[in-house]
């Protein structure tokens, strides 16, 4: 039975209370009062940044003990599996904005440890903008949309943001991630994520490890081309959250595995940067990361609000066994986070929502406040206490700070040690492939085209100047700089020559499988239905996935009398939605599909955008309008018969086919 919050039984919903049928509502109707009041409620604060996020549940299973290193309960025995809930989140948008912006991607793991909640608020790119946390409010301000016109919307590409960071010096390595493909993944599930800062471990016998966090995606990575996602942000701007829901939902669990950076003070001693500036990473080419387990995310929430909204995450949540470095970074974050739940969730006992409760046991004697959900019992709401009721601290089990001597004057500085700003970006750079390169390059240029003011676009390519000559020289003749200003003399004197890490590449660590990719497949009347059964069979088998698309909502009847059941209509599924199509339309209806401009663009669309596409000989036709039959390539890929279905999806795992890149001119 609906009743009100209260509980009272519910008799009409669909009326408010009236005196007679067509006079005014009256005060007493407190069902209708009760409802509305709770509606003009039910928004609390987006998060300040990261608003815009999606998240699900899963867990995390220890590979072996590593009680050599870590006291943490949750590395001490292998196979140990610990429930876990991820929100992925971009940066800059609000909570509404579209999937695909150009931005850093938030990964934020919750481990409902035994020893209590264990935070990991990471992201998709290694490291950072800025040095100090200081800094974090201009950084946040400047890429938001600009303060008098509120405009634009979840992108960098305007003069605040550009203006500030060519002001910046120190966020010239995190541009170039920014501006490379890892800022426009293909799929939640084919990013990388990395805890940033230099974190500790420290053992039973309270000896520390510096460690580094990163989460290797199992499917592998993988992104799309800035100008596909900007067709995907208006053909579905869901395009992310909707794959992780799909895939989830489907039973294909992302997988992720948990990797450590170890390291001695003696390592971070001897290494060319400070392992406290989050500006740096320390490249797996010198320090090979080690796998300890993995994150298997396999439930979406039954509810968005209560949990994926709801949860609050906090880097100053670590168990025993993990803890801080000096990274001024993470120190500023250690306040920021503990102090935003309660602006968002509304006061201290946010972790009274189940989200955010511990799963392990636990006592403390932090009472009341606003919404205090739990009724602790008993006399004593205090320790030490002469009843011998309630908890005690742990000497032994207890969370002790590794106790690193710190001394040293008061003040406001910046080591000296952070002072190189353009080694690790070229090293950046020049790790990338040709493709790559050109995207970066690409991106700069879209970026600071929408720059309006000159001066700010000229200091952008002084820093450029510092990081590779032929980079700035690109990026200013594609802007029509009429001059090459000076390069920037912020710290040059530092650089050094690195060599290139190609673990830093996307490319060069190609994913090679479909597996977890979807194939978009465009069918007609008159399909081949051997053809059609022979390629969905052969997807499902490989762990691919892959929709049916028809020019008219349902479907389409197969050669064979049988029909095909579609998932999509033409005119609502671009191929910028696919990763790989297949064109299976009939000799019977190829002339009126020929005629369809959404059938030409879909075609065209996956040719620029280089993708695999399978054809059978009937659409032809439809290759000739899209003005690409002159320019077949190893890309398209025929299907005369059920025959040519494994070759063609051998041919897939390579994703893309960059070769062609030149000859479309994709940005
Ligand atoms: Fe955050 N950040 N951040 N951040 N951050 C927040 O906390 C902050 C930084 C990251 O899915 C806020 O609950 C400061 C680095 C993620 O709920 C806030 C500084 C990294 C999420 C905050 C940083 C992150 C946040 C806003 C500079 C990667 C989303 C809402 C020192 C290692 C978590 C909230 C989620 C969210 C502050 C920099 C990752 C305001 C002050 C570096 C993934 O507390």
């Amino acid at each position: 039975m609906l009743t009100t919050a209260q509980g009272g039984p519910v008799s009409d919903d669909q009326n408010s209370l009236k005196i007679g049928a067509r006079g005014p509502t009256v005060l007493e109707d407190f069902h209708f009062r009760e409802k509305i009041f709770h509606f003009d409620h039910e928004r609390i604060p987006e998060r300040v940044v990261h608003a815009r996020g999606y998240g699900a549940h899963g867990y995390f299973e220890t590979y072996e003990s590593m009680s050599k290193y870590t006291r943490a309960d949750i590395f001490q025995r292998a196979g140990e599996k610990t429930p876990a809930f991820v929100r992925f989140s971009t940066v800059a948008g609000s909570k509404g904005s579209a999937d695909l912006a150009r931005d850093v991607r938030g990964f934020a793991v919750k481990l409902y440890t035994q020893e209590g909640n264990w935070d990991i608020v990471g992201n998709n790119i290694p490291v950072f903008f800025i040095q100090d946390a200081i800094k974090f409010p201009d950084l946040v301000h400047s890429v938001k949309e600009e303060p008098d016109r509120a405009f634009p919307q979840a992108q960098s590409a305007h003069d605040n943001f550009w203006d500030f960071i060519s002001l910046t010096p120190e966020s010239m390595h995190m541009i170039m991630w920014v501006m490379s493909d890892r800022a426009i993944p293909r799929s939640l599930r084919f990013m990388e994520g990395f805890g940033v800062h230099t974190f500790r471990m420290v053992n039973a016998k309270d000896e520390s490890t510096f460690v580094k966090f990163h989460w290797k995606p199992k499917l592998g990575m993988q992104s799309v081309a800035w100008n596909e996602a900007v067709k995907i942000n208006g053909a579905d701007p869901d395009f992310h959250r909707r794959d992780l829901w799909d895939s989830i939902q489907a039973g294909n669990f992302p997988e992720w595995e948990l990797q450590l950076q170890l390291f001695d003070q003696a390592f971070a001693d001897s290494f060319d940067f400070d392992v406290l500036d989050a500006t740096k990473l320390i490249p797996e080419e010198i320090l090979a990361p080690i796998p300890v387990g993995r994150l298997v995310l396999n439930r979406m929430p039954d509810n968005f609000f209560a949990e994926t909204e709801q949860v609050a995450f906090m880097t100053q949540n670590v168990p025993p066994g993990i803890d801080f470095s000096n990274d001024p970074l993470l120190q500023g974050r250690n306040f920021s986070y503990l102090d935003t739940q309660l602006k968002r969730l509304g006061g201290p006992n946010f972790t009274h929502i189940p989200i955010n409760a511990p799963k392990c046991p636990f006592h403390h004697f932090q009472q009341d406040g606003h919404m205090a959900m739990r009724s602790p019992v008993g006399r004593v709401n205090y320790q030490p206490n002469s009843f011998g009721e309630g908890p005690r601290e742990s000497p032994e089990r207890g969370f002790r700070s590794f106790a690193e001597p710190e001394e040293g004057p008061k003040q406001r500085i910046r080591a000296e040690s952070f002072a190189d700003h353009y080694s690790q970006a070229r090293q950046f750079y020049i790790s990338q492939t040709p493709t790559e390169q050109g995207h970066i390059a690409a991106a700069l240029t879209f970026e600071l085209s929408k720059v309006k003011t000159p001066v700010i676009r000229e200091r952008m390519v002084a820093h450029l100047l510092n990081i590779d000559d032929g980079l700035a020289k690109k990026v200013a003749a594609d802007l029509g700089l009429k001059a090459m200003p000076k390069p920037a003399d912020a710290a040059v004197a530092t650089r050094q020559d690195l060599g290139a890490a190609p673990s830093l590449s996307i490319l060069e660590n190609g994913a090679q499988q479909f597996k977890g990719r979807k194939l978009g497949i465009l069918v007609t009347d008159g399909t081949d239905a051997a053809l059609l059964k022979a390629l969905t069979s052969a997807l499902a088998k490989a762990g691919s996935s892959f929709e049916i698309i028809a020019p008219k909502v349902g479907g389409a009847k197969a050669s064979d009398g049988s029909f095909i059941e579609a998932d999509q209509m033409l005119a609502g599924a671009p191929s910028v939605l696919y990763d790989a199509v297949a064109l299976l339309p009939s000799q019977a209806a190829i002339a009126d599909l020929v005629k369809e401009s959404t059938a030409r663009d879909f075609v065209a669309d996956a040719f620029a955008r280089c993708k695999f596409i399978g054809y059978v000989e009937a659409a032809t036709p439809l290759l000739e309008k899209a003005g690409i039959a002159d320019s077949l390539d190893k890309g398209l890929i025929s299907l005369s018969g059920p025959k040519d279905v494994a070759g063609f999806l051998g041919e897939l795992g390579e994703l893309r086919l960059w070769d062609r890149e030149p000859k479309v001119k994709m940005s």
